[in-house]
């Protein structure tokens, strides 16, 4: 139903689609029970009622829309300065499905249409269109949501996936985890194994928040079809003006009536013999030293490789952030060798090592180095950063190995609510994870809890890990939980 306006350029199309009054029924029923039947039909067809936004000339700025069923006597321009659907300026343009608008000069106009009848009922808004003003030229041109798919670039990785943006996006309503009152609501990211399930992990927004990396919790991704959701919704990735994501990149947010306008990608691991370079995910607060286990005060940060019988040399660069940790020095452990370099940049926060003439590794989970580190005590409490594992070579680049990268947060380990102490309140939080009456942790709503409360490392949350925070309370002598 699209015809452009012989005025128009061709080129200036963009094309959005109704925001859909029949997919959100609970938000839309109370408005939907005072307009006339014929309206209601009407706007739930929602394929076919679409609003597109062309550029004309400077501040002014062409609207156009579809509206093919019968029955409308008019239509009615919104406009205003803020994505909320509560608009400042209504024009009644009559029954056309165009109109040109001069705009004042405010940055960004978020326009809207709606359908009225003969009774003068309204419909539900069409989709929004956003159109910029350049601040110099003055001219209009539109403003598309963000996406991860035309102009970003989703890409897994051994370990679980980065997603990089079009746009920064508005980070306050993020999360992969929640508490039984349901405040923070659905996970904006999952991962689902076909036959492993659900993936547990964490995310770690990148500094410019127009990007993330999914890091799964202890190793790599197993075989499996796995399929990558990140959801579209307004308390998920939402732009600055609070628009959600464009998940299918099309240009409009949530235009898929059946499916929503959610990113989804399914990618296949397949088995795979290679070696593994990994290192952990962990939780220690400023000042305190890095034993993983704590228990073990020579542990450091262990780097391990698996599936590492054929290894003989191994070469990798370890990228961090050295305002969250200060790493003092590496050192060979397990498997014997020489460690032919070790360059720590710790204003960069690089550490270059080299391993040669690798003897005694096995297919097993084998440390091969332990870093001593420690949290700097003004490292920022609930801050994390990715241990990024890169520049992999085994055996001179002969075997195709695969990084495991890790993750640190900056937090006492069991400090679940974040308050810099140890009280009941933090054993009665990782007892509800464990019972499984929360997913995870309000005061870390995108790290993995296991993470935060795994005191005895094995990988679950369970009485065990309750009764050592208790002990500790109780102010017991509890070598998983240092003093601090
Ligand atoms: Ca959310
Ligand atoms: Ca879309
Ligand atoms: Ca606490
Ligand atoms: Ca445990």
């Amino acid at each position: 139903m699209m015809t452009a306006a012989r005025s128009i350029p061709a080129y200036a199309w963009a094309e959005a689609q109704a925001e859909l009054p029949c997919s959100r029924p609970s938000r839309r029923a109370a408005s939907a029970s005072n307009r006339s039947n014929a309206l209601i039909a009407m706007v739930c067809i929602p394929v076919l009622w679409g609003m597109h936004s062309v550029e004309s000339h400077a501040a002014d700025a062409a609207f156009q829309w579809d509206y093919p069923q019968s029955g409308a006597s008019g239509f009615a321009l919104y406009c205003g300065t803020t994505s909320t659907r509560s608009y400042s300026t209504r024009i009644d343009v009559g029954n056309v499905l165009s109109f040109a608008l001069p705009l004042s000069e405010e940055p960004v106009h978020f326009c809207a249409v709606r359908a009225y009848d003969a009774a003068r009922e309204e419909s539900t808004f069409s989709n929004e269109v956003a159109v910029s003003l350049d601040k110099d030229t003055g001219a209009a041109a539109l403003l598309p949501p963000i996406n991860v798919s035309a102009q970003g670039s989703v890409t897994p990785t051994a370990t679980g996936f980065r997603a990089k943006f079009s746009l920064p996006f508005d980070s306050r309503q993020l999360n992969l985890f929640g508490s039984q009152d349901g405040r923070e609501g659905a996970a904006d990211v999952t991962l689902v194994g076909a036959t492993s399930g659900a993936v547990a992990g964490s995310l770690v927004l990148d500094a410019d928040n127009q990007g993330f990396t999914f890091l799964k919790t202890g190793g790599v991704l197993a075989p499996d079809t796995y399929t990558l959701t990140i959801a579209s919704r307004y308390d998920s990735f939402v732009d600055l003006f609070g628009r959600p994501l464009d998940g299918n990149g099309d240009g409009r947010s949530g235009d898929d009536y059946l499916f929503g306008d959610d990113y989804r990608l399914v990618f296949v691991v397949g088995p795979s013999n290679s070696p593994v370079l990994s290192i952990g995910e962990f939780a220690r607060g400023p000042g305190q030293a890095v034993n993983l286990p704590a228990s073990d005060s020579t542990a450091g940060i262990p780097v391990r490789i698996s599936n590492g019988s054929s290894v003989r040399d191994v070469d990798f660069t370890l990228g961090y952030d050295p305002t969250l940790l200060s790493v003092l020095d590496v050192g060979l452990a397990n498997a014997s060798g020489t460690l032919t370099r070790k360059s720590i940049d710790e204003v960069a926060g690089l550490i270059h090592v080299h391993v040669a003439n690798v003897t005694g590794l096995t297919d097993a989970s084998t440390v091969l180095l332990r870093l001593q580190a420690q949290v700097p005590a003004d490292a920022p409490y609930r801050s994390r950063h990715m241990l990024d594992l890169r520049d992999l070579k085994f055996n001179d680049g002969a075997l195709t190995g695969r990084t495991d990268d890790g993750l640190q947060v900056v937090a006492y380990l069991g400090d679940t609510d974040a308050d810099g102490k140890y009280s009941s309140f933090d054993a009665l939080l990782i007892q509800r994870v464990s019972l499984r009456l929360d997913s995870g942790f309000s005061a870390f709503p995108l790290i993995d809890p296991i993470v935060l409360s795994d005191t005895n490392g094995n990988g679950r949350l369970e009485s065990s890990d309750v009764l050592t925070m208790q002990l500790k309370v109780l102010r017991r002598a509890v070598p998983e939980l240092p003093d601090f």
